[in-house]
């Protein structure tokens, strides 16, 4: 099943990718196994596919909107009810990036923790984020970027929200980055995945 669920992502074929997950969380398969051996597997593939130009972007697009259909569908899956938010989360990706799928399984898992989270979306300028944190009173806030390029651009959003004054903790994530990195910009946190995001977000804010 998780083989179809990979070649459906990689056609982009977004109703299939919605019916096979139906199909296995029916099933009784658990939602992680889902996610990570069906939709990350299959995005892994497409990323090396897209190195390899044998696929373009018209293609990955389509195959992330799948991905992020497919995602929608565990969603429920992998929340469970919290009445009380352990805090709030702040969280974007960093100006200039469009890649949204990590960041918004982070959200997700941050989301089924407890946790309230104010999503900014993507192209997230400092701006926006030093305003929100504000507004929203936020307890962290959470940086995703996925090119060299954009998480160079972190460096000025940690800047960003220390110059405003605000004594927020900043947890930055995504491929290219690093604990290094992390260290070299002062981000209080960083995580290599989703699921490490939720352990560093519940240190940050002990
Ligand atoms: Co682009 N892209 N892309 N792309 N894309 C990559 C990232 C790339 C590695 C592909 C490659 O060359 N092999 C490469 C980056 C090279 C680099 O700079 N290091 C690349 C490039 C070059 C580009 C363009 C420049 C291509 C072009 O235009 N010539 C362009 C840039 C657009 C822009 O952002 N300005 C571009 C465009 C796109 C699409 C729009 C077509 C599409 C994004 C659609 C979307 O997201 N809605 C896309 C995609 C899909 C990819 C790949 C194939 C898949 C990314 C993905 O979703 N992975 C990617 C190749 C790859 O990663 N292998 C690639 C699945 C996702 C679950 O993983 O996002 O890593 P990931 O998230 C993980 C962790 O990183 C972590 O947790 C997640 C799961 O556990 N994490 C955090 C993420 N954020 C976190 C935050 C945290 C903590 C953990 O704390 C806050």
């Amino acid at each position: 099943m998780f083989q179809e669920m990979q070649e459906a992502l990689l056609k982009g074929k977004k109703a299939e990718v919605e019916a096979l997950v139906d199909k296995a969380l029916a099933s009784g398969l658990p939602a992680a196994r889902i996610l990570n051996e069906g939709l990350i597997k299959g995005m892994e593939t497409l990323g090396e596919l897209f190195k390899r130009n044998e696929v373009f972007i018209p293609e990955v697009l389509v195959a992330a909107r799948a991905m992020n259909a497919g995602l929608a569908r565990l969603e429920p899956c992998l929340i469970k009810d919290k009445v009380q938010p352990k805090g709030v989360v702040i969280i974007g990706t960093a100006k200039g990036d469009l890649h949204d799928i990590g960041k918004n399984l982070v959200a997700m898992m941050l989301r089924g923790s407890g946790y309230k989270i104010v999503d900014l979306g993507i192209d997230v300028s400092a701006e926006r984020f030093v305003e929100a944190a504000k507004v929203h009173n936020a307890g962290v806030v959470a940086l995703s970027a996925l090119l060299t390029t954009t998480m160079a651009g972190m460096k000025g959003i940690v800047e960003a929200v220390r110059a405003a004054g605000l004594r927020v903790p900043v947890i930055i994530g995504g491929a290219p980055v690093t604990r290094d990195y992390a260290d070299q910009i002062h981000a209080e946190g960083y995580a290599p995945d989703a699921a490490s995001a939720v352990e560093e977000v519940g240190r940050l804010l002990a």
